[in-house]
């Protein structure tokens, strides 16, 4: 019983889906969707636990739950002092500063003296002192882009992953101070047993997402390009080569970084490739 760990996590908002997507990924199977408030998984030690996300620093710190998954923004608005044991890399977005478009902003000390309205005072407050710069800073839970229209601030430092919010609301994102990503919260100081648990767990979630960073490619080609077409390939270690029946031909496979595939996929075609399949991993290890 001591090796259950408890994992917090939202209960529904941006980050939900996602953070349960990671833990399916890991073959850790659970019941139905209703998000009860505690949910113990089926084949693995860990206990489910569905909080607003606010609140999932806190649990972790207290003790609540032994680890969590929460924005790196909602975390170190808290100022708690937890471990960040992995950075999952979803639902990431910028605190940026906005003005109405138009200003004329020439960095953060052209908020000298200003009203600047956020969510995140404590991430605020400590790059404008960085930064050598006072301003009153004005918090608000919610509809942050409304309050330079209603006359409450002069400026905003708010959430933007699309920036339409910000455009629809007649702002302009001005400069980024921040950037935020889900991230793995743990409490220091969990038993041995609950290190155990959470090891298992992080090697599989590594898995996973090691995964999510390549696509397996397969591919017929000219025997005497092979070299160059390693070389296209990079990485890894050397492609696996099969023999086809045509003896001028073989053929090829290898995982390839999803961000440089499409380069990989148009030198491969320059070089003669034929019949490119290309393939999600499902896992995979370094
Ligand atoms: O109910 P609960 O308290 O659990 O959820 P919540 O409403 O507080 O949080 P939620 O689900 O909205 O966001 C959870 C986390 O997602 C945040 O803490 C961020 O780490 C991350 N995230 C990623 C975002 C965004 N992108 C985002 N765009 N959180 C909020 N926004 C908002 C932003 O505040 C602004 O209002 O979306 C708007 C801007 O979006 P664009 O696309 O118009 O630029
Ligand atoms: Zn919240």
């Amino acid at each position: 019983m001591e090796k259950m760990l408890s994992i917090a996590i939202q209960k529904s908002g941006r980050l939900s889906e996602k953070s349960l997507d990671i833990i399916r990924g890991c073959g850790i199977e659970f019941g139905n969707d209703a998000r009860v408030l505690r949910e113990v998984a089926d084949n693995f030690p860990l206990e489910f636990l569905f909080v607003r996300d606010d609140d999932i620093p806190r649990y972790v710190a207290e003790g609540v739950a032994d680890i969590g998954i929460v924005g790196r923004n909602e975390y170190d608005e808290t100022g708690l002092e937890l471990e960040i044991v992995r950075d999952l890399r979803f639902a990431s977005c910028r605190l940026s500063i906005a003005v109405p478009r138009g200003s004329d902003y020439k960095g953060l000390k052209s908020l000298e003296g200003k009203r600047i309205a956020t969510s995140y005072p404590r991430i605020l407050g400590n790059i404008l002192r960085d930064a050598g710069v006072t301003a009153e800073i004005i918090v608000v839970s919610g509809s942050v882009e409304i309050t330079v229209q209603i006359g409450v601030a002069d400026a905003i430092a708010d959430l933007v992953s699309t920036g339409t919010t910000l455009r629809m609301n007649g702002l302009e994102e001005a400069e980024c101070i921040y950037r935020s990503s889900a991230v793995m919260i743990a409490r220091p100081g969990m038993s041995i047993d609950k290190k155990e648990t959470l090891h298992r767990l992080l090697e599989r979630i590594d898995a996973v997402m090691m995964a999510r960073k390549k696509k397996y490619i397969l591919f017929n080609l000219p025997k005497e390009r092979l070299d160059e077409a390693a070389s296209i390939i990079g990485g890894m270690k050397s492609p696996t080569v099969t023999p086809l029946m045509d003896p001028g031909w073989i053929s090829v496979q290898s995982a390839v970084d999803e961000e440089r595939f499409w380069s990989v996929f148009e030198s491969l075609r320059a070089i003669g490739a034929e019949g490119i399949l290309v393939m999600n991993i499902e896992k995979m290890t370094e």
